[in-house]
């Protein structure tokens, strides 16, 4: 990992004070870019701090179960969201907040039940009927402006889109899912960070990559966790689909690390990284490349416990506010 060494050394360098939402500034530089080889079960944990692995793959799994609250996030090993869901004023006094704990249709919900809606006029019935054989419901007849039409709705599971393009498109350039939809901007918690996941097969080496975009990045709590869990979604799917997982290369929108960060991030300039430790999913989890059979439903049914490293070695752990 001394690529997240490299890029604490370029926030601090080169980086300007900027204030934010938060109230406490931040040094942020406007664009950065890893990129990790994850070749040999190869894992990009920090080292130079503890990274907390059961939080991560908790988190992991809660998305893939399209959880919006943050009680269970924590039943799957995963505290980092009760400050978000029950400590900032302004989404405790949102009207789309469910109750205690809720944080909205966040990450998962997107990524599983994008939520699609057409509106189409009533007489272009090869619309409706190519809409319904798409997996479009319709949920209501309606006039607009004089015109008669018909609501439909759909549910994306983009994640689910992804792993079937896999297996019969690899050749696509258009594998991905989006966690930024503005239709919800105003009724979560916090608006997707890590929000643009490409997958990117090769059908001859068998070799699978992603790229992942971040908007903005929180270099001293949220960057060990979202490469963490970009790197172990990639194996998952690389296991489900009978590729093995390459390159993971991770673009950061707005870099930053919080004013009271900045003894964390420099403690950790002054320890040496370790070698990067092995990423093990468990047997029970099918390895397509094995089996010749494809089961996405593993998606859902995967538990934290499935999820392991092998020989890591880290420096102490170091603890630090988030800023809400
Ligand atoms: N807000 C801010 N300001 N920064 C974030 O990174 C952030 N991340 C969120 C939600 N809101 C955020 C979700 N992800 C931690 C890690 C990731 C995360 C939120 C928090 C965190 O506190 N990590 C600690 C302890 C983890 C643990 O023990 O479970 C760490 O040391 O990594
Ligand atoms: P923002 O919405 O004002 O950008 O605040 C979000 C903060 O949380 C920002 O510091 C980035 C950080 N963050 C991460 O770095 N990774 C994450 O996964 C999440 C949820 C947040």
């Amino acid at each position: 990992m001394q690529q997240y060494q490299d890029l604490i050394k370029t926030v601090l360098e080169t980086g300007s004070w900027q204030d934010n939402r938060t109230g406490i500034r931040t040094l942020s530089v406007p664009g950065a870019m890893m990129r990790f080889d994850l070749a040999n079960g190869n894992f990009p944990a920090v080292t130079t701090k503890k990274l907390a692995f059961k939080s991560v793959i908790g988190e992991l799994c809660a998305f893939l179960r399209a959880s919006r609250n943050a009680a269970e996030f924590r039943a799957l090993g995963c505290k980092v969201w009760d400050q978000n869901a029950n400590e900032n004023a302004q989404w405790l006094a949102n009207p789309y907040r469910e109750g205690e704990d809720d944080l909205g249709p966040v990450y998962g919900v997107q990524w599983r039940q994008w939520p699609a809606y057409k509106l189409l006029d009533a007489d272009q019935t090869a619309q409706i009927a190519d809409a319904q054989a798409n997996g479009f419901t319709l949920i209501a007849p309606l006039v607009e402006d004089g015109v008669q039409k018909v609501l439909m709705y759909k549910a994306v599971d983009q994640l689910r889109e992804c792993l079937d393009t896999i297996m019969t498109n690899p050749g696509s350039r258009r594998i991905l899912f989006h966690g930024w939809n503005p239709a919800v901007l105003d009724a979560v918690a916090l608006p997707a960070c890590h929000l643009l996941y490409q997958f990117i097969p090769n059908a001859s080496t068998r070799e699978i990559s992603l790229c992942l975009y971040v908007r903005s990045n929180d270099i001293g709590l949220g960057t060990p966790f979202n490469i963490a869990e970009g790197a172990a979604l990639l194996h998952l799917v690389a296991r489900l689909t009978g590729y093995t997982p390459r390159w993971f290369t991770y673009f950061i929108g707005d870099a930053h690390i919080y004013e009271n960060h900045l003894d964390m991030v420099e403690e950790q300039l002054k320890r040496t990284p370790f070698p990067a430790p092995r990423f093990v999913i468990s047997e029970r989890v099918p390895d397509y490349a094995k089996t010749g059979k494809y089961e996405p439903e593993w998606l859902e049914k995967i538990e934290p416990s499935d999820f392991s490293l092998e020989g890591y070695e880290h420096h102490a752990p170091i603890k630090a506010a988030m800023a809400v």
